[in-house]
């Protein structure tokens, strides 16, 4: 089955106990191989937001990559995400689908790879921790990118 690759943020409510409760709920959408530590990372975007709890997981999946983005858009409703438009609000969880094995798209609903991998620590960093040897198109080798862009405003929680 595809392999698919998440990255999971929360910065408001209880982020670590959300991020975790995500990872569980992600056998909903396959077999979770790999999960990376948690992150406490310094928040881009809105001014005066709490740090963020960051963590990238592997799983394996027999959903499409459209399937699976439904699946991760119910696990962040069922955390109690509102969505209202603020595009770098505060949220209590965030469910990125950042790669899916063979796929590249390039749709309003879904881009694969996530077109923001390789600009964000926060998002490689924990990535790197789970698939260092992965190559993303655009970005290189995961291991080699998460070195090179550094750990500024990262912790492990
Ligand atoms: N996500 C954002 C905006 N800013 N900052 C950190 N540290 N971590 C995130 O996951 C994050 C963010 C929008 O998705
Ligand atoms: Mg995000
Ligand atoms: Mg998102």
């Amino acid at each position: 089955m595809p392999l698919a690759y998440i990255g999971l943020g929360a910065n408001l409510g209880q982020p670590a106990e959300q991020v975790l409760q995500a990872i569980a709920g992600l056998a909903a959408c396959g077999q979770v191989l790999a999960q990376s530590p948690l992150y406490r990372t310094a928040p881009l975007g809105e001014p005066g937001q709490p740090d963020y709890c960051n963590a990238a997981c592997l799983i394996d999946t027999a959903l499409s990559p459209q399937q699976l983005m439904q699946g991760l858009l119910d696990l962040e409703r069922a955390a109690g995400r509102v969505r209202d438009g603020r595009r770098w609000a505060a949220r209590r969880l965030d469910l990125d689908l950042l790669h899916y094995q063979g796929i590249s798209l390039d749709t309003p609903e879904l881009q694969l790879p996530h077109p923001q991998i390789g600009r964000r620590n926060f998002v490689l960093v924990p990535l790197a921790d789970v698939a260092p040897d992965l190559e993303i198109p655009g970005v290189g080798r995961v291991g080699d990118a998460a070195r090179a862009i550094g750990r500024d405003g990262l912790r492990t929680w």
